[in-house]
């Protein structure tokens, strides 16, 4: 026997417990003595923690072992079942604070109280894939708000897209079966790009607007903190008079809108698996809170008789230019979860979570949502007590005479839990401040009916389109060029093509070509006609993009005998500009300068790609972009810039690496001295090369 052996494991015991006290929060600092000894569930304090209970040193492990049987039975029941969509997910605690009172239309406090902040936790997800999946697949983002409001909790459920496939909830599990991965091979994991998505969406033209949509680079954003979030659907606001008005609800980034170019989404979920979620979680470390405005849309009964589509059908927007955007207040995210499973896993959103003021419309869609949402949080969260889990608490007070169920936290005292009763001397009673719903005169015939006013699923689905820049509709015919190309039905194609005809003949023919059609099919028989809406500019990007640095990242690549004071003077200009910088170089321990200083270094070149930057400069000596001119990393490094459209400042290093990379100089590509002009060609992409580089 090595006695040795038993000695240094019961030494790295004691360290562990000194570690394993330090991370693990107040919850588990159960304090023996002096010490904070690591325990069981039990409070027993453990003086192993590193060998499990044996007959005999070389022998089978004992049964009796209840230190042993306890940690792991924990750990095998450590995980709770995903959620069926939107599984990754990223979230953020934050306030809200009212800038603009809606107390014409809603007893609301948390909308009538201007200046007071809210506290709220918001969680932006992927909608397809597993929580293990990529940041950065094409897929819609969930944006959803909890706001703990004086008056009970609040949650504005909503995507970074303000219109959905479906108009009738029982057609979601179709949906969704549908989206994620095929049931017989298990892929594809987070991505539309198969042929079941494309079946049931060539099968389903209520889904075309939100086709283009998807489609759109909307759903490859550059930064989480670059989305816009829309509720959806319209809810109803109610004033003291019980009077009720409808309302969309929109969240606009304070840092304007972007998104990545596709090739740039694909080489990202390589280079960063993670990337969405590490930019949030530095940009919140680094005090760069992110902020959005939230802003409505609000319209009588009356008003929306007269739009030419119906408001209550989610595969419709309201224009702004119809119905314009009022900001009633900002949002901002300023506080990472201490834990990722308890709060962020263990959040637990129902758009039926509304408070007195707010009120649901009849939109079939949200209708069904309000069962969907309290059903799966007994299934992910086992119990009807969820709502006692501290993230999903209210912060004010609540109490009814509901009582017991699985995982019950508190203690109700007395003998009562019915109401009404007369033998405890202050039970919770009715309030006439409570929630009411809105006096609505419903009637009509019994059946399952879809009204005809939701029968035009092209009219808007054209609007969007026409809208686009030209490079966004580029984007638009490339995406589906790509994903109906991995579709292997030939008939699924030829079906989508004859939607888009609807939509644009341009389109049509451009991704009739794009997939090698024989001829173009036949236009889909449409149940109406296709309306000519006005071009809505709010509906593109570029146009939303804004011109600042704020919240970019600029990457800086270098290597041994860079110029100091061209890497100085453009780091300070960045910087000054709010952007971040980070130092890439082939070597991580750090680069020798000019002047023979060392300079940090933030990531090594062959893992820190181009694609992580909005924008690169390229300071080299001459004999380090020889050797770099050898190096696929380098190559890719610069080459992967240009063909992203992004702003890249050379040296004469720089030059030789762009020359081998086989590149032409162009407006984007700046004198590294020409700081200036670096700096504002950094403030957007290079439109006007995509041409010279994407057919
Ligand atoms: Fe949903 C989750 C957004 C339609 C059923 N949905 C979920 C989340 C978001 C949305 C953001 C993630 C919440 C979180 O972070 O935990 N869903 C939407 C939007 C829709 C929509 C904007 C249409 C306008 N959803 C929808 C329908 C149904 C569901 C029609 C069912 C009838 N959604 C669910 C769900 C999820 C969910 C299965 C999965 C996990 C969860 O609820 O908590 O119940």
């Amino acid at each position: 026997m090595n006695n040795d052996k038993f000695i240094k494991c019961k030494d790295d015991a004691q360290y562990n417990k000194k570690t394993q006290v330090g991370q693990g929060g107040e919850l588990h600092q159960i304090a023996h003595g002096d010490d904070a000894s690591l325990t069981t569930n039990q409070g027993v304090p453990i003086s192993d923690n590193q060998n499990s209970l044996k007959s005999n040193p070389l022998g089978p492990v004992l049964l009796e072992d209840f230190i042993l049987r306890e940690k792991i039975t924990h750990f095998d029941h450590e995980r709770i079942p995903e959620r069926i969509v939107h599984a990754r997910g990223t979230g953020v605690h934050g306030y809200f604070e009212l800038t603009h009172s809606l107390e014409q239309y809603t007893t609301a406090k948390i909308l009538t109280e201007v200046s007071e902040q809210t506290p709220l936790f918001t969680r932006i997800s992927t909608v397809a894939g597993g929580s293990g999946s990529v940041d950065t697949p094409r897929d819609v983002r969930g944006f959803a708000t909890k706001f703990y409001t004086k008056e009970g909790n609040w949650d504005l459920v909503g995507n970074n897209v303000p219109v959905f496939f479906i108009q009738d909830a029982i057609k979601f599990p179709d949906l969704v079966h549908a989206i994620k991965m095929e049931p017989d091979r298990g892929f594809p994991q987070s991505a539309t790009a198969h042929d079941t998505f494309w079946d049931f969406i060539s099968l389903t033209p209520e889904s075309m607007h939100m086709v283009m949509w998807i489609m759109s680079d909307r759903t490859i954003p550059r930064s989480l903190r670059m989305i816009e979030g829309f509720g959806v659907h319209s809810f109803r606001l109610i004033n003291e008079n019980g009077h009720s008005t409808f309302v969309k609800f929109h969240w606009r980034p304070k840092l304007g809108l972007q998104s990545m170019i596709w090739d740039e989404a694909v080489k990202t979920a390589g280079a960063d698996p993670d990337f969405m979620r590490r930019e949030l979680f530095e940009a919140i470390e680094a005090g760069d809170y992110p902020e959005w405005d939230l802003a409505v849309q609000l319209f009588t009964a009356e008003e929306a008789d007269k739009f030419p589509f119906d408001h209550l059908d989610a595969t419709k927007l309201i224009p702004e230019e119809l119905v314009p955007l009022q900001v009633i207040g900002r949002m901002v995210l300023n506080r990472w979860p201490n834990n990722f499973f308890a709060e962020t896993e263990q959040v637990a959103f129902c758009p039926s979570h509304v408070v007195p003021g707010i009120d649901f419309s009849n939109d079939p869609l949200l209708q069904g949502r309000l069962f969907s949402y309290l059903d799966t949080q007994l299934s992910r969260l086992g119990s009807p007590n969820f709502h006692q889990i501290p993230i999903n608490a209210p912060k004010c007070p609540f109490a009814n005479h509901q009582r017991d169920g699985q995982m019950q936290m508190q203690q109700p005292i007395g003998r009562v839990s019915y109401e009404p009763n007369s033998l405890s001397e202050a039970p919770p009673h009715e309030t006439p401040k409570g929630f009411h719903s809105a006096a609505v005169i419903d009637g009509g015939v019994k059946g399952r009916i879809r009204m005809d006013s939701f029968a035009d699923h092209y009219s808007q689905a054209r609007q969007f389109f026409i809208s686009q820049t030209s490079y966004e509709e580029a984007h638009i015919a490339s995406a589906l060029i790509f994903e109906l190309s991995k579709v292997e039905h030939l008939h699924i194609r030829e079906a989508m093509v004859s939607h888009l005809r609807h939509i644009s003949e341009e389109l049509a023919s451009k991704v009739s070509d794009g997939l090698g059609l024989q001829k173009i099919p036949d236009a889909y028989e449409s149940a109406s006609i296709v309306q000519e809406m006005p071009a809505s500019p709010a509906l593109q990007i570029i146009g939303k993009m804004k011109g600042i640095l704020l919240g970019r990242s600029i990457g800086i690549l270098i290597a041994d005998g860079s110029n100091i004071d061209a890497i100085n003077a453009l780091k300070k200009a960045v910087i000054d500009a709010g952007a971040s910088v980070k130092i890439v170089s082939p070597k991580i321990g750090g680069a020798k300068l000019s002047d023979g200083s060392m300079i940090k270094v933030d990531g090594q070149l062959a893992g820190t790609p181009s694609v992580l930057f909005d924008a690169v400069a390229i300071i080299l000596s001459s004999e380090a972009a020889k050797e770099l001119s050898m190096e696929a990393a380098a190559i890719d490094f610069i080459r992967d810039a240009f063909g992203h459209l992004k702003a890249i400042a050379i040296d004469n290093g720089g030059v030789t690496l762009l020359k081998t990379a086989n590149l032409r100089e162009d407006s984007g590509v700046i004198d590294a001295l020409e700081v200036e002009a670096f700096i504002a060609a950094a403030k957007t992409r290079q439109w006007e090369r995509e041409s010279a580089v994407r057919a």
